[in-house]
């Protein structure tokens, strides 16, 4: 049985809602709405019945109480940048958007701690900014980080470019307050290094994507700002030198790496020809690129010796084609805005279809390599160009439509494409959503992948704790789904 259908607000519960909000927090006009009900790719779009724009815990929950009272789906909504719609209302016209970026306080930073209280709608880059302002450092970093907001985030469990030295999202968060579906909040904000009081509850919302809760507040775990800093661009022939690469700077010390991207040739391409500003700084084109970032909080540290002793072995054994270091915080920032700019290049090259995949790290190249021949043997002419954290496993195994293709009929092979690079990702034990969210793009993958006990108890603990299903319907469970729903066998 699936959950029932959420109701329409009625005009008693928009005015109630307007006196707690008063007019700050309360948009419904049409032209005011709309900007709300669109994903930043422009890929989904919904309708809604109003905005909530809380500022304080308190309001929230005050809101959430009300619309959860009335059976009103909620969709909770950060800096709009899901990949897979995660935040995008259907086209009911009945949810209510509830928008958290009133609620960006900086709370606390906490220098013997290395922890950090912030609210859900303060930037990730406003408070990487507040807590390097305090000599410390935020250790997550996206390329969405300018726009994309802490609660977002956090219900995500985001990864990116540090996962490889600081792990994703989920392991940066000691404490977390959260408004449940009725209205009552949950209260853990504690900045606990060890609290082994039962269900670890906090990690429950981490990864969630709004359909648990929302997240109002976090404590987030901190780290000493680094001293120094290298970056490095290096040409390589594909993903396996890229591997050999990998292993040599953690044969000399793993602790220093903190980032390992891969690039394709066919995605810098794009991003040189199509972002302005952006240009290769190595004399020829490669097959493939590694941005490799080492960091260290040590002062006297030579970290250029460091990364020099492993790209000259490197240049010298042919791991390596050619390499420039940063020799300049200008450059270093140059160095990762190609890196960066892959998301816009391939929205500006047309249509794009995303796979936000794992795998084990040593199969990253099996992976590139069978999933581009089996797209191309599905849509001839089309350009994939892979990217991403190869030192996690995490790769956006994308795709650009054809040159001169309808964007449209690129499109409507979007579910087949996934398929087939989903079965060769289930061969090599990945994992269809690395970083992304399931969102609502995939939830059909669902009963696929994560069936059995595990589909099962997620259901449970949905209905369990959002028994009237308000909580960002259609994210991550098929829209058919309910608590009553029978396991499908995995
Ligand atoms: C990144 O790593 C983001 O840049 C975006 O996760 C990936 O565009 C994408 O698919
Ligand atoms: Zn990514």
């Amino acid at each position: 049985m699936p959950f029932p259908a959420p109701n329409a607000p009625s005009a008693d519960l928009l005015s109630r809602l307007a006196d707690l909000l008063g007019p700050a927090g309360l948009l419904t006009d049409r032209s005011d709405v709309t900007p709300f009900c669109t994903d930043w790719r422009a890929l989904y779009h919904g309708r809604a019945a109003a905005v909530l724009r809380p500022a304080t815990t308190a309001e929230l929950a005050a809101a959430v109480a009300l619309c959860g009272r009335d059976g009103i789906a909620m969709v909770p909504q950060g800096g709009n940048t899901s990949m897979v719609g995660g935040a995008t209302p259907d086209a009911s016209g009945h949810a209510i958007i509830i928008c958290l970026s009133r609620m960006n306080r900086v709370r606390r930073i906490d220098p013997v701690d290395l922890t950090m209280e912030v609210e859900a709608g303060v930037t990730l880059k406003a408070a990487q900014d507040a807590a390097r302002d305090a000599g410390l450092m935020l250790p997550l970093s996206i390329s969405s980080e300018g726009s994309a907001q802490i609660g977002g985030v956090l219900a995500t469990n985001a990864g990116g470019n540090n996962t490889v030295r600081y792990g994703n999202a989920r392991e940066l968060v000691l404490g977390l307050e959260a408004v449940l579906p009725d209205g009552e909040v949950f209260h853990g904000l504690r900045r606990l290094r060890k609290d082994n009081t039962g269900y670890a509850l906090r990690q429950l919302f981490v990864g969630s994507e709004g359909t648990l809760g929302i997240i109002s507040t976090a404590i987030l775990q901190l780290q000493p700002q680094p001293r120094a800093v290298e970056a490095a661009l290096c040409a390589v022939a594909d993903a396996t030198a890229a591997l050999a690469l990998f292993a040599a700077f953690r044969a000399q010390d793993p602790a220093l790496i903190q980032a390992f991207e891969y690039m394709s040739g066919a995605g810098m391409d794009l991003v040189t020809t199509l972002v302005p500003g952006a240009s290769l700084p190595l004399s020829e084109p490669a097959p493939a690129y590694v941005l490799v970032e080492l960091a260290t909080p040590r002062a006297n540290a030579d970290l250029r010796t460091a990364l020099e002793e492993v790209l000259g072995a490197a240049l010298e054994d042919g791991t390596v084609s050619d390499a420039v270091i940063a020799e300049s915080e200008g450059q270093r920032l140059a160095l990762w805005k190609l890196r960066e700019e892959h998301a816009e290049a391939q929205r500006r090259a047309g249509a794009s279809v995303k796979n936000d995949v794992s795998v084990p790290v040593s199969h990253v190249p099996d992976l590139i390599a069978r999933a581009s021949a089996a797209c191309a043997a599905l849509v001839p002419g089309i350009r994939p160009a892979p990217f991403g954290h190869i030192g996690d496993g995490n790769i956006h195994f994308n795709l650009v439509q054809p040159e001169g293709m309808d964007p449209a009929a690129f499109l409507a092979m979007d579910h087949r494409i996934m398929d087939a690079v989903a079965e060769i990702v289930r061969d090599l034990d990945g994992s269809f959503s690395a970083e992304h969210g399931v969102g609502r793009l995939k939830p059909y993958m669902m009963p696929g992948w994560r069936g059995g006990a595990e589909l099962a108890t997620m259901r449970r603990i949905k209905a369990a704790i959002d028994p009237r299903g308000v909580m960002n319907p259609g994210a991550i469970f098929p829209p058919d789904d309910g608590p009553d729903k029978p396991s499908t066998p995995a």
